[in-house]
């Protein structure tokens, strides 16, 4: 299935009801003064963000949205109703942009985050409104405004605290499958996984991270080879970056594989580099990676890269990959409030 992470959708307020023209008409008072109500609001357009919703698959199926109109005013002193607004849920980490400019609207990032795209037209005062001590008998009645429109691009980008990134056939869906209840698609060819996927890794204090697997990459990624690098949007919003190197490569392989990683990742954005990054090596479970090992720690060393060796297949390993885990995402947090205070 494709993952649905963009949408084009266009959206339009309700106009605002009409202010009414009317004069109280009252047995043996021929001069009533004027009693026409105000116009209602039209509806709004609001857009919420919601853990309930992990895609944008709707908006391509449905993609024009009109809230409705507020009511007219009516005589005898009756405003009309507010127009309905109409609401529309996409999952957290969206982006809203105006589609013509690009500009960012909005980002919404908590449960609830409620951003009001466009604004009901106002209501249009009754005559009533106008009347003054010198001026009793207003013949006017304003109109309601029109509603706005506009084209939006939505656009989502994972919300994650740690990304996993690695070559092709690395081993990032079995790890996902090995940390959280997700069931990726776990396969031993490459380019096995197409679209994201989120676990949760829950520890024993209940304390909770979600883990973003995105698909492999691969050298010359950030000249569009493989899927290209278009994916690695899921994770710039990650804190930490998991480097995952498959060990039971031959010689210089994993740790090669590194140096690509950085390389493509590096012509994708910069920043990316800048998050705290953990290497993992999986696969210590087969002979040719314990054969490996001196060489791949050594290599790593030359780098100064401190790194853990794991078979996600096995399990070994995992127990202290999860401590440092949540050791990074605390660490992270910490820095964060200092920069902060
Ligand atoms: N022996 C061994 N095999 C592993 C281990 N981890 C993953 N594999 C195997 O490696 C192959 C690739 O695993 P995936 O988890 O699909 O790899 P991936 O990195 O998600 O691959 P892409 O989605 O294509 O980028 C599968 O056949 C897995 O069974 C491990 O620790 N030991
Ligand atoms: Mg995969």
């Amino acid at each position: 299935m494709k993952f649905f992470d963009e949408a084009k959708i266009f959206v339009r307020s309700g106009d605002g009801g009409n202010g009414c023209l009317s004069f109280r008409r009252e047995k043996f008072k021929p001069r009533g003064g004027p009693d026409g109500g105000n116009g209602g609001k039209g509806g709004d357009i609001l857009i919420t963000a919601s853990a309930q919703c992990q895609t944008l698959q709707d908006y391509h199926f449905r993609q024009h949205f009109k809230a409705p109109k507020g009511a007219h005013g009516q005589g005898n002193d009756r405003n009309g109703r507010k127009g309905p607004d109409i609401r529309l849920i996409v999952p957290l980490g969206t982006l809203v942009r105006e589609a013509e400019t690009g500009q960012i609207l909005a980002d919404l990032i908590t449960e609830g985050q409620t951003f009001a795209v466009a604004q009901g037209g106002r209501g249009g005062k009754g005559n009533k409104h106008f009347a003054t001590a010198t001026h009793r008998t207003p013949r006017f009645a304003q109109k309601g405004e029109p509603g706005t429109e506009v084209w939006l691009f939505l656009e989502l980008k994972v919300l994650a605290h740690i990304g996993l990134v690695g070559l092709p056939n690395a081993g990032k869906s079995t790890l996902l499958s090995r940390l959280s209840a997700a069931k990726p698609k776990i396969s031993d060819y490459p380019f096995t996984t197409l679209t994201p996927n989120l676990g949760i890794l829950e520890n024993n204090h209940g304390q909770r991270l979600t883990i973003a697997d995105i698909p492999g990459i691969i050298a010359g990624a950030s000249q569009g080879a493989g899927l290209g690098l278009k994916f690695l949007k899921h994770i710039e919003r990650t804190q930490v970056l998991v480097f995952l190197l498959d060990g039971s490569l031959k010689g210089e392989e994993p740790y090669l594989s590194y140096q690509t990683l950085v390389k493509e990742m590096e012509a994708y954005d910069p920043a990316l580099l800048a998050k705290p990054r953990l290497v993992v090596v999986n696969k210590m479970d087969l002979p040719s990676s314990k054969d490996n090992f001196k060489r791949v720690q050594n290599n790593l060393k030359k780098l100064r890269l401190d790194a853990i060796f794991i078979s996600a297949k096995t399990g070994e390993g995992i127990p202290l990959l999860i401590n440092y885990l949540f050791m990074a995402i605390e660490t992270r947090d910490h820095e964060e409030s200092k920069r902060i205070d």
